[in-house]
């Protein structure tokens, strides 16, 4: 064991925590490692012996706590859910008060408000950070996502900075080639306090309903391609190449260019069309959708892609149904380029709108939790390390620089206009989808959001009557103040029954 006590420690070597130990000691910093099957902890320290941090592998919990600077900063990066409380128990067995714990996982972030409360009753820290940009991010610079309390987060600042992705100040694009330990110049980190207990667990676990969105729409523009304009995966691949050098710049339109070119190593077949087409799911995106329903936000889009990876979960009923349910839709013949550039337009668009959900997610949630975010700084983080990267948050942050109190990303002059300029080939997109059949359940749920948002009246007039009809739930009037409530005597004569 080294002389020297440990500037941070990590429980937990699968690859997330192995990546993200290497980081932490690639900037300089020495950690103490621990887990639970100690040969894991020997095998990892046996192959990392040269980092300038140092890593210093421990065999017990205790001697892993004895090994740490006080106050001893712990990150755990074990399995959400019962094993986070599983090392969480065991480690305040040997803690000391002020210690801090920051859970690294993707914690239900009411989890983490639960845990911080029960850890800060017992005098420690607790620190819960969204750590993105899955293995590759955690080794070489992950967006990073930390809520708690301000005093705990200062303590991890220095090491979070160091380790986290650094983007262009201007520009917003990631800077590659950093050496470790050394500032970028020019560079901005991207990580940031987000606020206290569960906030960095929420914005963490909305970014990856945004990504679960981002990639459905991805899917839908591919699919238009291939179903309508016969296009092959080599031809898509360049297609979405040129658009990676424009306003859809990002992480995954750049790794859909790559699949698209890739062959399938035993058949010579493109690689896309050997991969079976049911999506899996770890419940980010789901919880995300939940927490929409339940806190009464209208987050469409993230739903839909959602519901998109369920469906095609269902491949043997599609199958059969695919042979009874056959739509008489007609061919396409429109404009092959035309309804290329029209595709990437609706793509835009839909990103536009599926990003202000999110946004419009994180503003409700705050007043829920008296957070206070800061949704230029959120923005600005996410321009690198994740797996939502894309030149487009550049323009999200300039956003809220310009109102910090924005109350729709749709109203920003710049989304603005980028979507009336695109508009018209939105409408088109959905409205090929539909003619011909092709489900695009991101695109057109994003057009109906924008046409639903810009209406200044609803068919809820029709739904509020109707509700006062047969359950008298009341309504209010078009000609008296909001919060009077109203309600008609339905004439009980020639009411319908409900039993025919
Ligand atoms: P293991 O190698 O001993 O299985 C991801 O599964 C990581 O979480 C692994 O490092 C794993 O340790 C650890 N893990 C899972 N459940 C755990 C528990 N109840 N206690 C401690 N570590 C656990």
């Amino acid at each position: 064991m080294a002389d020297k006590k440990s500037d941070i420690g990590l429980v937990g070597l699968a690859v997330m925590g192995q990546n993200l130990a290497l980081n932490i000691a690639d900037h300089g910093f020495q950690i103490s490692v621990y887990n639970r099957t100690a040969s894991k902890t020997d095998a990892f320290v046996a192959e990392n012996p040269n980092t300038p941090g140092g890593l210093v592998g421990t065999q017990t919990l205790e001697e892993f706590v004895q090994s740490l600077e006080r106050p001893r900063k712990v990150i755990i990066l074990v399995q959400a859910g019962r094993a986070t409380d599983a090392v969480i128990d065991g480690l305040t067995e040997l803690l000391e008060p002020d210690d801090i714990i920051i859970d690294g996982g993707n914690a239900l972030w009411t989890d983490t408000i639960r845990r911080e409360k029960d850890l800060n009753a017992k005098g420690f820290r607790f620190v819960g950070s969204g750590v993105s940009g899955g293995e590759e991010g955690a080794r070489f610079g992950p967006s990073l996502m930390p809520g708690g309390k301000e005093s705990a987060w200062n303590e991890l600042k220095p090491i979070w900075e160091a380790i986290a992705a650094k983007v262009d100040a201007d520009t917003g694009k990631p800077i590659d080639g950093a050496e470790p330990g050394k500032p970028v110049e020019g560079g901005v980190t991207c990580t940031t306090y987000i606020g206290e207990n569960g906030a960095g667990h929420y914005v963490k676990m909305v970014h990856n309903g945004i990504e679960y969105g981002d990639m459905q729409m991805i899917c839908e523009a591919y699919q238009l391609m291939g179903n309508l304009l016969g296009m092959e995966p080599k031809e898509m691949s360049e297609t979405f190449g040129t658009w990676n050098e424009g306003v859809l710049d990002s992480f995954l339109i750049e790794i859909t260019t790559d699949i698209l070119q890739q062959t399938d190593p035993e058949t010579g077949v493109p690689f896309v069309d050997i991969v079976l087409d049911t999506a899996g799911q770890k419940g980010t995106g789901k919880w995300t959708a939940v927490n929409a329903l339940d806190m009464g936000i209208s987050a469409p889009l993230i739903a839909e892609a959602v519901f998109a990876r369920c469906i095609s979960a269902v491949k043997d009923e599609r199958v059969a149904a695919s042979e009874v349910l056959k739509a008489d839709v007609p061919g396409f013949d429109g404009d092959k380029e035309e309804f290329t550039q029209a595709i990437h337009d609706a793509l835009y668009c839909s990103k536009i709108c599926s990003y202000a959900q999110g946004f419009q997610l994180m503003r409700e949630a705050q007043n829920e939790y008296d957070w206070n975010l800061n949704f230029g700084e959120i923005s600005m983080i996410w321009r690198g390390g994740c797996i939502i990267r894309a030149a487009f948050l550049q323009k999200i942050f300039e956003a809220y620089q310009r109102d910090e109190n924005l109350a729709n990303l749709l109203l920003d002059p710049f989304f603005k206009s980028e979507i009336e300029r695109c508009e018209a080939n939105w409408r088109k997109v959905v409205a090929a989808g539909a003619i011909h059949g092709v489900p695009i359940p991101a695109f057109s749920s994003a057009l109906a959001y924008y046409d639903s948002y810009r209406s200044a009246r609803l068919p809820a007039n029709l739904l509020q009557a109707q509700r006062d009809y047969f359950g008298a739930h009341t309504y209010e009037r078009t000609d008296k103040p909001r919060g009077e409530f109203f309600h008609i005597d339905w004439p009980e004569a020639d009411r319908p029954q409900l039993k025919m």
